[in-house]
């Protein structure tokens, strides 16, 4: 059974309280391993790599089969059906066409003392796209990292994805050729993380690394940090409903199983108005639950973290959303365009009975990677802007350097710094000795 809540109840606040405070996840300490593993193959470049494939994936590579050919590649995407490439395809091009309208546009202004000022955004040159093996290898999260790096403009992409015992997923790499990526190692964990950041003889290094991973990936994006751009690292996955007396509870109850099947570690919440549907809704989740394949972990998740909230209205709702800033916030209730405006910390909003979460998992188009454990209060989800930079840019006329320029001096000197105070001065002088413009 989830633990219910009442927000009439004494003990609401405190119980609240150590719901939002709960702790998820076991991060394991493999610090010391992952940098261990980062120095070798910094020492040893695709040696330690072909190395540690073997140990790890019971692969052996050498430095000329690390990356899948093109013929491998064609042979491993003619495997998949009609039908999955077909629905891949759709989610791809709606995938594609959603972060097309992220591209920001460059500003350019003169100003009243005639300084030209504005900035230009432009790609990283590299990104390197960390792809999980076995269960966890989601072709659809392939598209999400890979699409929005693509639209940005960046010229090479990589994917590293493990391949233990030689398997992988030919919808993975469907994914990656829907997404125009070619460059593609079979090589995992740290170490992939490794040489896409310093890079190898056989695998050149990248700016950006982005994509899911366990912990030892987590750890390895951490410790490159800083010599790469890294996106977030994400944590258990979670979703809160928010649904009012009509809604149909068999339809709730599946969308809080979706996230619950994620991982046992994954959050599914319930916020109701009406008691008689929280009740409901709990019953067809124990009913609804021994029938999935991953009943397991969508059972110990619903039982160690499944919440049913009953609240006295929307609005108190909304602020119990606010508090909870869930990485998704399902709206099933009968206005949920108010109820949205809100909501102002969430990852993504799915507004109306229906618009399930898993549409935006695949096919809708925003990104499903989402700021995770309540960091939607200050993050937003993957875009085509983590994939650019924003370069500011100033031109001075002599008027303008004349005009603005005493004023950098006299910082220049209270800070003794008397290069920069005379850089400025030397120009001003000389313009002062010409005629006026
Ligand atoms: N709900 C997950 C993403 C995903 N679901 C991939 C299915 N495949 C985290 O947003
Ligand atoms: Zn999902």
């Amino acid at each position: 059974m989830p633990v219910t809540l009442n927000t009439s109840d004494a003990d609401f606040e405190a119980r609240f309280g150590e719901m939002l405070s709960a702790k998820r996840e076991d991060s394991v300490d493999v610090n010391d391993v992952v940098a261990g593993i980062i120095r070798d193959v910094r020492h040893r470049g695709d040696v330690a790599l072909c190395d540690l494939t073997s140990r790890f994936d019971r692969l052996d590579l050498t430095p000329a089969t690390m990356r899948f050919s093109a013929d491998e590649i064609a042979a491993q995407v003619a495997k998949v059906s009609v039908e999955d490439r077909a629905a891949l395809t759709l989610a791809a091009d709606r995938i594609r066409a959603y972060h097309e309208r992220q591209l920001p546009e460059d500003a350019s202004w003169t100003d009243a003392q005639g300084a030209t000022l504005g900035w230009r955004w432009t790609a990283v040159s590299a990104a390197g796209l960390y792809v999980p093996g076995g269960q966890a290898a989601y072709p659809s999260s392939v598209l999400m990292n890979a699409i929005p790096a693509r639209v940005a403009g960046v010229e090479r992409l990589v994917i590293c994805v493990p391949t233990p015992d030689g398997v992988v997923n030919p919808l993975v790499l469907l994914a990656a050729q829907l997404s125009g990526v070619t460059e593609i190692y079979r090589i995992g964990g740290a170490q992939a993380i490794a040489a896409l950041a310093y890079g190898t003889d056989t695998i050149a290094p990248v700016d950006k690394i982005t994509g899911p991973g366990n912990a030892y990936v987590a750890a390895a994006k951490r410790q490159v940090f800083g010599k790469v751009g890294i996106d977030m690292i994400a944590g258990p996955s979670e979703v809160l409903v928010i649904a009012e007396g009509d809604q149909h509870p068999d339809w709730l109850a599946l969308d809080l199983l979706a996230q619950a099947e994620h991982d046992a570690d994954a959050q599914s919440i319930l916020i109701t108005t009406d008691p008689a549907l929280g009740h409901a809704v709990a019953g067809a989740v124990d009913r609804i639950l021994p029938s999935l394949p991953r009943a397991a972990i969508a059972g110990a998740s619903w039982r160690d973290y499944g919440t049913i909230i009953i609240a006295r209205n929307l609005d108190e709702a909304a602020d119990l959303s606010n508090r909870i800033a869930p990485e998704h916030l399902e709206l099933c209730v009968d206005d949920p365009d108010t109820l949205a405006a809100k909501c102002v910390h969430a990852g993504a909003i799915f507004l109306g009975p229906h618009t399930p979460e898993a549409v935006g998992d695949y096919v809708s188009g925003p990104n499903h990677v989402l700021p995770t454990a309540r960091s939607a209060r200050f993050s937003s989800g993957l875009s085509v802007l983590d994939f650019l930079k924003r370069t500011t840019i100033a031109k001075l006329t002599p008027g303008a350097l004349a005009a603005i320029g005493p004023a950098a001096m006299r910082l220049a000197a209270s800070e003794g710094l008397q290069a920069h105070g005379a850089s400025v001065e030397a120009r001003i002088r000389i313009l002062n000795e010409r005629p006026a413009e």
